[in-house]
């Protein structure tokens, strides 16, 4: 992809910057990639710096954390915060554990993050955090542990109104339950919204735990309504097995379409009858193991150790396992069989030269940090809901989310319209995001 010229100066100072860190310059050359007619437009985004302003995080937080594993051996890790950018509301982004996760990890999710959070059309501003702390094979105790030492030094960053973490790779309700008692210890106060993602329990909202996965299945039902689509008897393809994935089998179900394959990061289940889902939650959320053990109980389905999810023919992709998990090579055998639409339920799960091939094919492409922002969406309804002291209802809650994924389908249609790119919801997405984002950071002066 060519830059405009004044994007491509500012691309170069970015890697210049921030060396090692592939994940975050990619994320920033794919959203410059749409900002050409934006700047032509608007020349004063240039001469106040927007541009590199957003690119610079406002804030960015690492430390260690020391805890002790259940042979008594002290183990540390390293810990991020990258508050990035609050034009628009408090940071707000979710906390990934893996091993993978390093400073230009967790700095392309906050980037993503804002333009995300900017698109639901809620007061939230972009951050993101995490650890190379692995949860594989921890116990509970450990895990909790941890997830105190984390916040040990964590929560003099955040507040409801300051920073609002929530769920990513390996952190879901357990973790931010932890987390969250950690929180109010230390502080004393039950700061019911400076976590979302909480079990119903302690002013979590109904919904969140489903929201990621049915507002990306809602996204995409979009995408087919322009084209006289629905889910109605598609085979689709949902990669990964974890929060995301499992509602998105959920919805999709629901919509009538079916899910043949799913993933770890161990290998492939295929089932030509569709995925059961109870059996995938037993697995998955109750007894916590890897999704080989699905192919032991259900007879109808094969599990393909190392097997590549995208060579198995579809009508519709959803990528809900980690970033670059779909290469130009895997976007090509997606079309090549026929594949009709993608939706990113995972952060950047689709690489550059992946991304020209659906753009190049006209298929319907939604990319993530459209098509999965139900997720922070609902987090954001979390929040509104404890500020109300109040707990809505599932069917409101769940009402309102797919309103969100309607007008955030809706916004990135228009903005590749009148950007000169129709169907383009990679332009329409960015540049959407960054509209809203640069005026926010107009109106506050040289902050
Ligand atoms: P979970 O931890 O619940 O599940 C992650 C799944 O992805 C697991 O099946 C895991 O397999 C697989 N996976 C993770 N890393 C890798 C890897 N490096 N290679 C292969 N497989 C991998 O996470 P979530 O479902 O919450 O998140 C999935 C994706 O969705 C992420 O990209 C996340 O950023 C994104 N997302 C999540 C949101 C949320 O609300 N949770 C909101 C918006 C986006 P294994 O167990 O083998 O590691
Ligand atoms: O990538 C994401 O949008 C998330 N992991 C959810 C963030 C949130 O604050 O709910």
């Amino acid at each position: 992809m060519t830059l405009h010229e004044d994007l491509e100066a500012i691309y170069q100072d970015v890697i210049r910057r921030n060396p090692g860190e592939a994940e975050f310059h990619q994320a920033v050359k794919e959203v410059l990639g749409s900002l050409g007619p934006v700047v032509a437009k608007f020349p004063e985004f240039a001469s106040e710096r927007i541009i590199e302003r957003i690119c610079e995080p406002e804030r960015q937080i690492i430390f260690r954390v020391p805890w002790q594993d259940d042979r008594g051996n002290v183990q540390i890790n390293r810990g991020f915060r990258v508050e990035f950018n609050s034009a628009l509301g408090p940071y707000k982004g979710g906390l990934r554990f893996h091993p993978s996760v390093y400073l230009g990890i967790i700095k392309f999710l906050g980037f993503e993050q804002i333009f995300k959070n900017s698109l639901t059309g809620m007061p939230i501003g972009g951050g993101k955090g995490g650890s190379d702390f692995d949860p594989k094979g921890r116990s509970d105790g450990e895990i909790m542990r941890f997830c105190q030492s984390f916040m040990t030094e964590l929560y003099r960053h955040l507040g409801e109104y300051t920073d609002v973490p929530a769920g990513d790779i390996g952190v879901g309700g357990r973790e931010i339950g932890y987390m969250f008692g950690q929180y109010k210890r230390i502080t004393n106060r039950y700061e019911a919204g400076v976590l979302t993602g909480k079990a119903l329990i302690i002013g979590g909202s109904k919904v969140r735990t489903e929201a990621t996965g049915y507002g990306c299945t809602f996204f995409v039902n979009e995408m087919l309504r322009t084209r006289e689509q629905s889910f109605e008897g598609k085979r689709v393809l949902v990669s990964g097995s974890g929060n995301v994935a499992i509602y998105t089998l959920e919805k999709v179900r629901q919509l009538g379409g079916k899910v043949v394959a799913m993933s770890d990061s161990g290998g492939v289940i295929y089932d030509a009858n569709g995925i059961d889902l109870d059996l995938i939650k037993e697995i998955k959320e109750v007894e916590r193991k890897r999704i080989s053990v699905y192919a032991e109980r259900c007879s109808s389905s094969k599990y393909l150790a190392h097997g590549n999810i995208w060579d198995i023919p579809c009508d519709v992709a959803m990528p809900s396992a980690t970033q670059n998990e779909i290469t130009g090579r895997d976007a090509e055998t997606l079309v090549r069989n026929g594949c009709i639409a993608v939706g990113e339920g995972a952060n950047m799960p689709t690489t550059p030269e992946g991304v020209e091939v659906f753009l190049q094919a006209g298929i319907l492409y939604g990319p993530g940090k459209a098509a999965n922002a139900g997720g922070v969406a609902t987090s954001a309804l979390e929040m509104q809901q404890n500020a109300q002291r109040d707990a809505w209802k599932f069917e409101e809650t769940e009402r309102r989310l797919q309103e969100i994924m309607r007008g955030i389908h809706e916004t990135c249609v228009h903005a590749a319209e009148e950007f000169g790119t129709p169907g383009n919801l990679v332009n329409g997405a960015n540049i959407a995001g960054f509209m809203k984002v640069a005026q926010a950071m107009l109106a506050q002066g040289l902050i």
